[in-house]
């Protein structure tokens, strides 16, 4: 530890940070990163990223893409006193001026650490409110952005990519894992609804879907909320990117509408939400309302069912390929998350009745 905490002093010290480093302790719980706090003497405190480049091939891309948006930001809050808690501040590397520094192995990043602000795992209604319009308000200030932004991932949320994956992962079965008679039933699962969840990619075939520049991770602990419950940023934007809308509809949802943790092993206790989708879908049609098309809007049922189902499909995948992907604490942990996400989609898919007749009052 004591090791560890030099060599990431060597690495804060790439970056042009005000004052002398105290303490650098882990935060957070992403599944993709390794994330820091760094405690300086100085006007404030930073976070440090290891960005996990076996994930995020083009750091350089990823980082373009974060530096175009955060700036767009800036230029729309301009007058806004809040401004530093409302977009993140990413620190130029010293010898190159770029916001990442690698070694050439590994690529960290710093950015302002945001005072008095809170992260939740879950969120009541009124929050979810809060957050649809966050989330809403985000893609409507991006969606005259100037600049050319690529896909960090590419294809990240293509539906029938990740089938593919799927169908790969089980001819290999690096892991020797599809002899289990459980993981058969999942596989069974999962292919009948494949082809109705790919529904996205042929509407985008038949031109009536757009990509817009989306978050593409709005699970609910990727917001910052005031004190007094005020969203101040959306954060953890690695995966900015063009996208469907139905990333950033779906994917709060499939966390913030469940009524336990994705990694739950409690599967009885899984239930989709209705309160939060209305609470949500109610916000996010007030912050997006104005770009919307009607093949979006209609189909945002569709996205909160697709986004429990694609996850099931990603965390399955990663567990026949022997967890390669994801963090994983306990070795069935993937598994356990597939069971999770799988029931949250069919509680999802129950519903879409009630889904449609809440969006089309809003609409
Ligand atoms: C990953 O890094 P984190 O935990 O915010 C993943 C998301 C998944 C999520 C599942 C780049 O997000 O797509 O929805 O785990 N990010 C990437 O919890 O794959
Ligand atoms: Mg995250």
């Amino acid at each position: 530890m004591q090791a560890q905490q030099q060599d990431l002093r060597l690495i804060v010290q790439q970056f042009a940070v005000q004052g002398q480093v105290l303490d650098i302790r882990p935060l957070g719980n992403g599944l993709i990163n390794d994330t820091f706090l760094v405690e300086c003497d100085g006007p404030c405190h930073y976070v440090l990223q290891r960005i996990n480049n076996a994930v995020f091939q083009d750091v350089e891309l990823l980082q373009h893409n974060i530096d175009c948006a955060t700036a767009h930001i800036r230029r729309k809050l301009a007058s806004d006193p809040d401004i530093e808690r409302k977009v993140l501040r990413f620190l130029p590397c010293k010898a190159t001026g770029k916001t990442y520094w690698t070694d050439g192995s590994t690529y960290w990043r710093v950015s302002v650490f945001i005072p008095g602000a809170h992260t939740y795992d879950t969120v009541n209604p009124e929050y979810s409110y809060f957050a649809g319009k966050a989330f809403g308000e985000f893609e409507a200030m991006l969606s005259d952005i100037p600049d050319a932004l690529g896909e960090t991932i590419p294809d990240f949320h293509n539906m029938e990519l990740r089938a593919r994956q799927l169908h790969e992962a089980v001819s290999a079965d690096k892991a020797g894992r599809m002899a289990l008679p459980e993981v058969q039933d999942i596989l069974k699962d999962l292919l009948a609804y494949e082809e109705e969840m790919c529904k996205g990619e042929r509407l985008h075939r038949e031109g009536l879907l757009p990509k817009r520049i989306c978050h593409c991770d709005t699970k609910v602990n990727n917001m910052l909320f005031d004190d007094a419950g005020n969203v101040l940023c959306v954060i953890d934007l690695d995966t900015l990117m063009p996208s469907y809308v139905f990333s950033d509809f779906g994917d709060f949802l499939r966390t913030a509408g469940n009524t336990v943790a994705e990694d739950d092993p409690a599967v009885g206790k899984v239930d989709f939400r209705m309160d939060i989708f209305e609470a949500f879908a109610k916000g996010y049609l007030e912050g997006a309302g104005s770009f919307l098309t009607p093949v979006e809007k209609e189909n945002l049922p569709y996205a909160a069912c697709l986004f429990p189902y694609m996850q099931a499909v990603r965390f399955f995948a990663d567990y026949i390929n022997g967890d390669t992907y994801y963090k994983i604490r306990y070795p069935e942990h993937n598994l356990v998350r597939t069971r999770n996400q799988l029931s949250l989609f069919h509680s999802a898919l129950s519903k879409v009745p009630q889904m449609q007749e809440i969006i089309s009052r809003f609409a």
